[in-house]
């Protein structure tokens, strides 16, 4: 498009835009039921497809033949690459091999019910025509493919709703070009870069009508949470129906029109809407040395824990340079599809169900359920040695057990829960799901742990997801980590920051009188906190331990590692989280 008419097309823009500027304070009226029947078919979605896919995508996270750390869709920062060797890069953009029909399908047949693609990330690259920038698919590269209209027609085709990720970060665009850190962009032109953004997402709603506007980048100081409400209003009134995630404003704060952890699942349900996004090996924009596959097993039991928590599971795939998928990622879809198919009233109609942890797995109940009659789900991952499974601190009027094809199992009532004898049962390589048919109501026994009071934005990192290196540490009853009595053991983690900033670092553990006076030393993003250990009143009573605060910067994983400090004592604790939250810049 030629560029005096790009310029009468932004001023256009502008002065619409400007006329929303003026109602920018408050958020737009909806009432909750209008709310929850708008955000129905996400809640009954429970699985969706993530794409990472840009001009990112022809490095493969290489830079000048050597790998570059980190995120691949980050390699401009971690390749320390100038925009004058990046920008001509797009025309290195060729998706010859994206097969829009095959994309779409392969999630369907996984079981997901939406899409997310990266239409325009930080790198500022848009997937799509834009009349309001040369650096698009129309003008930067000589592919004459219109992709995003391809994958919107094929999620039409196979009944999965189409969804848009818009970076607010753009190093691309002129009011932010000056990016050094990249992690904060400056910025040079906030209204006239705040009108290119809503003239590209009018753009993106009047061509692709996206079911999801999927923000990302709200962590930059230049964004301010007015600055959201102001972009969260616009986009209700171009498209009323559409969802928007909580990132078009600051995600901390902001929970409309839904919550957005990644690569972290909170420790139970929220009290809102939520989805977590999660990578399927480190990096999700392609990256060739990233050979970090997450195992089926864990995947599958990925979506049944944030499904029996009341999430969706957001799942990446990084496309390769010309469009085509990763053979492993093929691979994981499939397997899980395989499963989901075999077990889709587990899986889709399913709702939160507030029974005590189980150390063995999850539980949720059929949708429609109540305190007097209903069915629960079990889902077991570890199976017990003795072939009976107790459910614990669950209290039934009347209960009889099947598997999930309905036949009956043994169930007896326990004076601490009800036991089920599974030991004729084949255990199923990725979890078994079981049934609880109950009715003349239930009620719960447990012992509380201690109340997250969960934001939905803390960093979870669970004692399940620990390498543990040492002599005297263990596992204990898939549940936390104990008999911690090694002076030099420790338990470390890959910790994924989405966002840099300031984090309050708790752990829920226990530790018996007698035991404590140990100092535990957390080390994580190039700093050290320590905690002198107290008595919690017993092994099984969990408690929050303080660390302090920690900055964490950097965008992408960073190594957690917690062990002894310098005063020692018989043994250090149990673990079962650490939980970062996030306290502000
Ligand atoms: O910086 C981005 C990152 O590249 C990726 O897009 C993730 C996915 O949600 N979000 C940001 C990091 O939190």
């Amino acid at each position: 498009m030629k560029k005096q008419s790009r310029k009468m097309l932004v001023l256009m823009a502008g002065l619409l835009a400007s006329l929303n500027a003026t109602r920018a304070a408050e958020l737009i009226v909806e009432s909750d039921e209008a709310y929850q029947q708008r955000m129905q078919w996400f809640t009954d979605a429970q699985f969706g497809l993530f794409i990472h896919y840009g001009v990112y995508s022809t490095l493969g996270g290489e830079w000048k033949g050597e790998p570059v750390p980190k995120y691949a869709e980050w390699i401009q920062r971690w390749g320390k690459i100038t925009p004058e060797e990046y920008i001509p890069l797009a025309a290195d953009f060729h998706p010859d091999n994206l097969d829009a029909d095959l994309w779409v399908k392969t999630a369907k047949e996984a079981g997901m019910n939406y899409m997310v693609i990266t239409t325009k990330h930080h790198e500022g690259f848009c997937l799509w025509d834009s009349a309001f920038t040369e650096y698009d698919l129309g003008e930067a590269t000589d592919f004459d493919r219109d992709i995003l209209g391809e994958l919107k027609a094929a999620c039409d085709k196979y009944g999965l709703k189409f969804g848009t990720y818009y970076s607010i970060i753009d190093w691309h665009h002129l009011s932010q070009r000056a990016a050094q850190s990249m992690n904060q962009t400056p910025m040079n032109d906030k209204e006239g870069y705040v009108t290119y953004m809503k003239a590209q997402l009018k753009e993106l709603i009047d061509r692709y009508d996206p079911a999801i506007m999927w923000f990302d980048g709200d962590w930059t100081k230049w964004w301010t949470m007015e600055d959201g409400i102001d972009l969260y209003n616009y986009l209700r009134e171009l498209s009323p129906d559409m969802i928007i995630n909580n990132r078009v404003a600051k995600r901390k704060e902001f929970k409309k029109d839904y919550g957005t952890p990644e690569n972290s699942t909170p420790g139970a349900a929220l009290d809102h809407i939520w989805e977590a996004c999660w990578t399927v090996n480190h990096s999700w924009g392609f990256k060739k040395s990233d050979t970090n596959w997450k195992s089926t097993e864990v995947l599958i039991q990925k979506l049944i824990d944030i499904n029996t928590k009341g999430g969706n599971l957001l799942l990446n795939v990084g496309p390769q340079a010309d469009g085509s998928w990763p053979e492993e990622s093929i691979r994981q879809l499939r397997e899980m599809g395989a499963w989901n198919q075999a077990h889709t009233e587990a899986v889709y109609g399913t709702a939160v169900v507030a029974v005590p942890v189980q150390s063995w797995g999850k539980v949720a109940q059929e949708k429609g359920s109540t305190a007097e009659a209903g069915e629960l789900f079990i889902y077991v991952f570890d199976w017990p040695e003795n072939g009976r499974l107790l459910l614990k601190d669950v209290a039934f009027g009347q209960v009889e057990a099947f598997t999930y094809g309905r036949e009956p199992l043994p169930v007896s009532v326990k004076k601490n829960g009800v036991e089920i004898d599974i030991s004729s049962v084949t255990p199923d390589p990725y979890a078994t799901v079981l049934r609880l048919e109950f009715s003349k109501g239930w009620k719960s026994m447990g012992a509380a742990e201690p109340a997250l009071e969960l934001s939905g934005n803390e960093l979870i990192l669970q004692a399940q997801e620990a390498k543990l290196n040492g002599a005297a540490i263990k596992l204990v009853n898939n549940a936390h980590i104990g008999f911690w009595t090694d002076p030099a053991a420790t338990a470390s983690w890959a910790l994924n920051i989405p966002a840099p900033g300031k984090y309050r670092v708790k752990a829920l553990c226990s530790c018996a009188n007698g035991y404590d006076g140990a100092d535990a030393r957390l080390a994580v993003g190039g700093q050290v906190l320590t905690a002198r250990v107290k008595p919690t009143g017993g092994w099984e009573q969990f408690a929050l331990l303080d660390f302090g605060t920690v900055n964490l910067n950097q965008v992408g994983a960073t190594d957690c590692i917690l062990g002894f400090g310098e005063s020692g004592s018989k043994a250090l604790f149990n673990l079962k989280t650490i939980i970062f939250e996030p306290v502000g810049q």
